[in-house]
């Protein structure tokens, strides 16, 4: 597989400051003038919330609970022990940790010793880590010993192989021959200060064309997000939040999710498996009371409440978002779990919205919200690039707060995706009611939404085409009432390998062997003997699509 190598020659030891865009001066001006901006680190939003809440739990688990003043003491720890163990400040470090309170001990003391953690998810496999620790130029690993039966320790090996720069790899549970997380020395020196315009952190974006690609958000940016988000959600002390989606995607680290609810004194708890039996005992145990879920487990646990004896009492918000959630769905979950429902229609480059906690349930069970913050600006244009008439679809175009300007080295990629004046390219289709509220009615680029996990067509096909019997390949999104998309990949074969035909079977089992994330595996295989093509010889997928 091609390596995405459109940013050029990047050695772990090149400043994260290259390849980075920054928003505009003119622009972050206005931002900390109107008080979105605060100065303040992710690492200080901890620290001010243990000063004002030390006894308040913080982080609860079926072990017990840690208050606000035992975590921030944890992250200190946490910071000092990475410095002294060689990583530097303004390095970057994967971290690949499922739902556990050690992922917030990790977060805070990286954060606080301004080593920048490049958020994977525990679904990734090798062909993403490979290519995220590249891109990133990461100095170390921060990963978990196995997960089921998958060994994560062999993964980090694996990738430690191909890439040298890779130095420090420590492991949560039994290290194998790598470092465990709980011996990392704890002495050292003192922290450093923490620029708020600086990355704080680098977030996957689900993927549209080819690779993966980074979103560096700053400390300023990301603290604006997660403070903001809470204020809507109305979170407060007494707020339990569950983090059930994995802990590292944006919705629920920062909408307002881990980091919201920190900023405002809340207490978190964490689930590694989101199925209703595991997340409602959950969700009793701590008397949770917000939590976020995309469509099909929102479907799934609003049907588990006939057979679950939980006490769900507690719950009074439930989010939902990733992809679209029909109408159907939307008027059943509060009837069904006795929660308000809030629609959440976010991206991890930025933009998010919410549908308010007061909005007539009408516009919560049919719209995905509208923006987080007034500075946030939409546009919605045409394949122009013209602003639509009021309440036409077209795409959607953003700018504001807390959206990027440049994906991280990636400058071919950015003169496709952003405007000349900086409006970032969604590539999501919307109409904009009169209310602001958006409905989102499709995408433009070429991804398919299966149960809230973007899977890149091209990045699939480009696996795809490796296969030695493969000539053409298209991946294209078929309707499923479950995921909402299914993955159907159509190959045309190599004449001589049409004989010993293709299972499906076999192909995931290639796409395995290449370290492709399961979720990411065609759920359909279709063979045939053309692609249909547009004038210009591209695959035609909408007229594939019909031919399914
Ligand atoms: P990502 O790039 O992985 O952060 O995914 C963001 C994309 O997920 C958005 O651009 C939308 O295409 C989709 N998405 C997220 N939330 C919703 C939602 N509530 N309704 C429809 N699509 C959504
Ligand atoms: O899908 C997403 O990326 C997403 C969904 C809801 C997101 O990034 C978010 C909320 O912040």
């Amino acid at each position: 597989m091609g390596r995405d190598t459109e940013a050029g020659p990047v050695t772990s030891n090149s400043p994260a400051r290259d390849g980075f865009t920054p928003i505009p001066t003119e622009f972050a001006g206005r931002y900390r003038t109107a008080g979105y901006w605060t100065g303040r680190s992710l690492g200080g939003l901890l620290r001010s919330a243990a000063r004002r809440w030390p006894d308040r739990p913080a982080l609860v688990d079926a072990a017990g609970k840690r208050s606000y003043r035992e975590l921030d003491a944890d992250a200190d720890r946490m910071a000092r022990g990475i410095l002294a163990a060689g990583i530097e400040s303004g390095d970057r470090v994967i971290v690949q940790l499922p739902n556990v309170p050690e992922f917030a001990v990790v977060l805070f003391g990286l954060l606080r010793a301004g080593v920048i953690p490049v958020l994977t998810l525990p679904a990734h496999r090798r062909a993403e880590i490979e290519h995220l620790a590249e891109l990133s130029g990461a100095v170390g690993c921060f990963t978990v010993d196995k997960i089921g039966e998958f060994d994560y320790r062999e993964l980090a090996a694996e990738v430690c192989g191909r890439l040298p720069g890779l130095r420090h790899v420590f492991v949560l549970g039994d290290p194998g021959p790598f470092t465990a997380l709980d011996s990392i020395p704890c002495e050292g020196d003192s922290l450093p200060e923490i620029a708020a315009d600086q990355i704080a952190l680098m977030l996957v974006s689900g993927g549209t064309t080819g690779l993966p690609k980074l979103i560096a958000r700053t400390h300023d940016d990301y603290g604006y997000n997660a403070r903001a988000s809470a204020e809507i959600c109305g979170l407060g002390p007494d707020d339990v939040y569950l983090a059930a989606l994995p802990a590292a995607h944006n919705f629920p680290l920062s909408c307002p999710g881990i980091l919201g609810t920190i900023a405002t004194g809340g207490a978190i708890a964490l689930v590694t498996d989101p199925s209703p039996e595991c997340a409602f005992a959950a969700i009793e145990r701590h008397r949770v009371t917000v939590t976020s879920v995309v469509p099909p487990l929102a479907q799934l646990w609003c049907a588990a409440t006939e057979w679950e004896e939980a006490d769900l009492s507690s719950l009074r918000l439930l989010q939902v978002g990733g992809a679209r959630l029909d109408e159907t769905n939307a008027r059943t979950v509060r009837p069904a779990l006795g929660a308000t429902l809030q629609q959440v229609f976010g991206m991890a480059e930025g933009l998010v919205n919410y549908t308010r906690l007061d909005d007539p349930e009408d516009i919560v069970c049919t719209t995905q919200g509208r923006p987080l913050s007034p500075a946030d600006e939409i546009r919605v244009v045409d394949t122009d690039g013209r602003d639509v008439a009021p309440g036409d679809e077209g795409e959607l175009l953003t700018r504001g707060p807390y959206t990027l300007r440049g994906y991280y080295r990636a400058p071919e990629h950015n003169s496709r995706s952003f405007t000349a004046d900086g409006y970032y390219r969604s590539g999501d289709l919307v109409r904009r009611l009169s209310s602001g509220h958006l409905i989102v009615s499709g995408r433009i680029k070429d991804v398919i939404n299966r149960g809230g996990e973007n899977v890149s067509c091209d990045e699939l096909e480009e696996h795809l085409l490796a296969h030695p019997a493969v000539r053409h390949a298209a991946a294209v999104g078929l309707p499923d009432p479950g995921l909402g998309e299914k993955v159907c990949a159509v190959l045309v074969l190599d004449r001589k390998a049409l004989a010993a035909a293709l299972t499906l079977a076999e192909v995931r089992q290639f796409l395995t062997i290449r370290g492709l994330a399961p979720y990411k595996h065609p759920d359909l295989l279709r063979t045939a003997d053309t692609l249909p093509l547009t004038a210009v010889g591209k695959i035609d997928k909408k007229a594939l699509r019909a031919t399914l």
